[in-house]
């Protein structure tokens, strides 16, 4: 049984004092982590705050982003060391918008996943196509080499810990969500390029979240399907009450 993962994804959203009343708020009404793993990624100005915050609860902290050296001159980055250093569990890997604006590769990602591990850090690494590439008839194409790459060279132990997210860049904050069945045909594909890179054991271990617009209102029919075990949802994160009922959802 693979247990849901539900992850809110802040991006560039809420203040300091917005993001601790956020937590304040969330972290005694958090479904008990056997049933759900809870995750907020914020941003990395917030976390040793939120984590702080959110010590000794079943709501996890993550962040969006990371630099894949231990330390060095990359002003402006952050490593993983210093995330594990201030008990950050999650980090998202190859969001689309970085892939996008910020030029991520294939490559980085996978660098990225392997320098998670080695910090204790899990990994959610997202993948997805363009609206272009599906109307293409590329989507599957597309998402297995982006999981190939990504998971390159981990080990059995570790792909089976990683969380992987679809994210249709089309259904992105578009309000467009693909149907539950897209995405789990989607996300059914996802496991099968696991399986074919490192075993199908393996890829039944993995998890898989859905991304895009998931809200209350669709996140039941979401995860109610095979292949898809969490989301990670980025408008409908932002509010507790909305979040709440994500998580119990999966719960
Ligand atoms: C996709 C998702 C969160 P939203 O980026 O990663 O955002 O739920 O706003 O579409």
């Amino acid at each position: 049984m693979r247990k849901p993962i539900i992850a809110g994804n802040w991006k560039m959203y809420k203040t300091l004092s917005e993001a601790v009343d956020f937590v304040e708020q969330v972290k005694s009404q958090v479904p008990a982590n056997d049933k759900v793993e809870a995750v907020v990624c914020a941003p990395a100005l917030f976390l040793p705050t939120l984590v702080e915050a959110a010590k000794g609860t079943d709501l996890a902290i993550g962040a969006q982003n990371m630099h894949f050296e231990t330390e060095g001159a990359f002003t402006g980055e952050i490593s993983p060391t210093q995330l594990a250093d201030i008990h950050v569990q999650y980090v998202v890997l190859g969001h689309s918008e970085r892939r996008e604006y910020f030029n991520e590769t294939d490559e980085a990602v996978n660098k990225k996943a392997h320098a998670a591990f080695a910090h204790n850090l899990v990994p959610i690494i997202c993948v997805g196509e363009t609206l272009e590439e599906r109307e293409a008839g590329q989507t599957v194409s597309k998402v297995s080499s982006q999981v190939k790459a990504a998971i390159k060279d981990l080990s059995s132990e570790q792909v089976a810990q990683a969380v992987i997210a679809y994210e249709p860049i089309w259904a992105i904050g578009t309000g467009k969500t693909a149907t539950a069945a897209d995405a789990n045909e989607v996300c059914g594909e996802v496991r099968h390029a696991i399986a074919e890179e490192i075993g199908a054991e393996v890829a039944e271990k993995t998890r898989i979240q859905y991304g895009g617009s998931v809200k209350p209102a669709n996140v039941e029919e979401l995860l109610s399907m095979e292949h898809i075990d969490g989301a990670l949802v980025g408008g409908a994160s932002l509010e507790v009450d909305s979040y709440l009922k994500l998580l119990e959802a999966g719960a």
